[in-house]
Parts: structure tokens; C-alpha cells; sequence
């Protein structure tokens, strides 16, 4: 038998995790002939909601779910796991300051960065979802830098998914015809959705949609406030999008990008684009399966430049309010 993929997923009671689970122990992520084992983390007061969550992965009886662990001890959850999926953090309140969030954060990512490296397999690969995801992962990679730097990620995914679905639309295509979709920066209001050297059938679209001032405008903010518009209407942020564009962007690293396309994915920066080494800001990327690198060479309008600076200070920010929680 295969060997099984060992998956830990923290935050596994929360709403994401309960769409994401059922979709990984259905073998949607590393194919229906592949055993996987998840390895599920959860803070003490949540433990009871997730025994309800393994019940019902007990009882759909997926033949490729192996073995599931529940625990609240970081060694615990990630020991031997192949992927590590943090997802779990503490969302923003009323009144709470972004300086606040980031603080509160920095306390979960900080040790499980340490156990990562402690307890992981040699190959893990680490998806930070939990916001802010950017500066969350950047936090986790400065404590676990046993794992080498270029196998942490944030997603940006979900954008990347927003933003096809968008430009798809207006030009009234399917959404497989989008290819070449970079989300740069944060995960955040400030993020780029670049629509200049995204494709349409193989053609740029500024070319293929004529309506610039929508490209310019309510093309970006949407993709940029699709999150708030969400909660606006559910009550609740986004769950089984966010799922998908975990399962999108897991397979997006662990399978080479096909010829002509490439993905979105915060990954440590080593000066693409003048973006300061280290940050953990959204580019394009083309993966082998194995290894990846950040699509070099692409020339930025001033306008571009100029929305790719901005996240890139916002991320900046962020970085200068946790220095004491980077090792
Ligand atoms: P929920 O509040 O439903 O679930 C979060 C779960 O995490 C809870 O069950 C909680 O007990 C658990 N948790 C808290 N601290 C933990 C810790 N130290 N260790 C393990 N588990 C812990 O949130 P959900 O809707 O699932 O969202 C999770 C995170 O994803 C949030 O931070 C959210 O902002 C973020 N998102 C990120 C997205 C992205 O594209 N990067 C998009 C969707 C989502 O907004």
C-alpha cells in the first residue's frame, strides 16, 4: 500500500476546516489512490465540536482516510506530517486594532513555527490561511527555520479564484479560458489583482475587455472587498470558497504549473520585483511539483507599480509590528 499523506490541519472545528477536511479524505487533493492520515489541531475549548467533526468523517466511510488524530499538543498534531495547513487563528473583533490581531497571532504562529521544525517530516510543506496569512507565515518561518524558507506559503488563491471569476464574466468566457491571474502584496484590501498580464484565450485582456475604467476600478475593488461583501450578505466570512482555494493551491505547489499559466501564492521574497528579501508577499509563481520560483521579467505600468507598492508597504507595516516575535 502507498505510504499515506500525513496532513495537519489546525483550526480543524472552525468553518473552513469543516469544508475542507471532507474534501481532502475524499482524495480531491492528492488523488483518489492516495491513503492520507489527517492530524487534526484544536485549541481545548474546541474539542468537543471537532469529536463532532470526526464523527462524521467516520461516517462517510471514505476508504481512502486511513487514521485521524485529534489533539491540542503541537508536537502531537504535527508530528510526521508531509503538509501543514494553519488555518486556525483568532478573527478580528469590534475594536480590536490590526496591531492587536497581529500581536494575539503572533502568540499561535511563533510555536507552531518551533514545533514544525521540530516534529514535521524532512519534505513538509507549510499553507498559512489564518490571517493576517502573509505576516502570519512570515512569523512562522522565522520560528521553524529548520524547514528551509521556500516551503512556507500564504494563499492568495482565493483571491486569484475571485479575480478569474470576474474578468471570465465580463468577457463572456468561461472561466478556463483565464489563465495568467497574479494577485501581488497582502492578502488584503491593498492586494493588485493584475488584469495586465492576465490572458483571456491566450490574449491579454485589456485587449479582450475594452471597458479600461471597469478593469480600473470596480474590477479591482471588488476582488479587493469580495471578502467584506461576503460577510455582508452570509453573516459569515467566506468558508467553502476558502477551502477550495486551500485544495487549489496545495495542488497548485505539489503539481508542475502547466505550459503558459502560472499561480498565486505568498512565498518568502528574495528581491523579485523590489520587494525586500525575506517578506512573505503574494507573486506569480510556476512550480515543478518539487520546487518553484517567482515568474521573473514582467514589466509593471506605473499604475501597477505604483498598487504593488503600497501592499508591499502595507506588508512592511506589518512586518515592523511583530519584529520582537521574529527570531
Ligand atoms: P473559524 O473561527 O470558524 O475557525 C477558526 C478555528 O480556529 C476555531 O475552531 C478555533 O477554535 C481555532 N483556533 C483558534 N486558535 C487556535 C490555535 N492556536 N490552534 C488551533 N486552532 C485554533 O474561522 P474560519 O472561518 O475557519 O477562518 C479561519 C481563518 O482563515 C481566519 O483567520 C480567517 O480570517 C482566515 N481566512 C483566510 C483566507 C485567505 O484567503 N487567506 C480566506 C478565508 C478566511 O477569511
Amino acid at each position: 500500500m502507498t505510504t499515506p499523506v500525513k496532513v495537519a490541519v489546525t483550526g480543524a472545528a472552525g468553518q473552513i476546516s469543516y469544508s475542507l477536511l471532507f474534501r481532502l479524505a475524499a482524495g480531491d487533493v492528492f488523488g483518489a489512490d492516495v491513503p492520507v492520515e489527517l492530524r487534526l489541531i484544536e485549541i481545548d475549548p474546541a474539542m468537543r465540536a471537532l469529536e463532532g467533526v470526526v464523527m462524521e468523517l467516520d461516517d462517510c466511510a471514505f476508504p481512502n482516510l486511513v487514521n485521524v488524530v485529534t489533539t491540542s499538543d503541537l508536537k502531537v498534531g504535527f508530528d510526521g506530517v508531509n503538509w501543514a495547513l494553519l488555518i486556525g487563528s483568532v478573527p478580528r473583533k469590534q475594536g480590536m486594532e490590526r496591531r492587536d490581531l497581529l500581536g494575539i497571532n503572533g502568540g499561535i504562529f511563533k510555536p507552531q513555527g518551533e514545533a514544525i521544525a521540530s516534529a514535521a517530516a524532512n519534505d513538509v510543506r507549510v499553507l498559512v490561511v489564518g490571517n493576517p496569512c502573509n505576516t502570519n507565515c512570515l512569523i512562522a518561518r522565522e520560528n521553524g527555520k529548520d524547514v528551509p524558507a521556500d516551503r512556507w506559503f500564504s494563499m492568495m488563491r482565493l483571491d486569484q479564484n475571485r479575480a478569474m471569476t470576474q474578468l471570465a464574466r465580463k468577457a463572456n468566457r468561461p472561466v478556463t479560458s483565464v489563465t495568467k491571474m497574479a494577485i501581488w502584496g497582502n492578502h488584503s484590501a491593498t492586494q493588485f489583482p493584475d488584469f495586465y498580464h492576465a490572458e483571456i484565450d491566450g490574449v491579454e485582456v485589456p485587449k479582450v475587455i475594452d471597458d479600461h475604467d471597469w478593469l480600473n476600478g470596480e474590477f479591482i475593488t471588488t476582488v479587493q472587498k469580495r471578502g467584506a461583501a461576503i460577510i455582508e450578505a452570509r453573516g459569515a466570512s467566506s468558508a467553502a470558497s476558502a477551502a477550495n482555494a486551500v485544495i487549489d493551491t496545495v495542488r497548485s505547489i505539489a503539481t508542475p504549473t502547466p505550459a503558459g499559466d502560472w499561480t498565486s501564492v505568498g512565498v518568502v521574497s528574495r528581491g523579485e520585483y523590489g520587494v525586500p528579501e525575506g517578506l512573505q508577499f503574494g507573486f506569480p509563481i510556476r512550480s515543478t511539483g518539487s520546487s518553484w520560483e517567482v515568474v521573473t521579467g514582467l514589466v509593471h505600468t506605473q499604475a501597477a507599480q505604483s498598487a504593488i507598492d503600497t501592499t508591499r508597504d502595507e506588508l512592511l507595516g506589518e512586518q515592523s509590528e511583530v519584529t520582537e516575535l521574529l527570531s
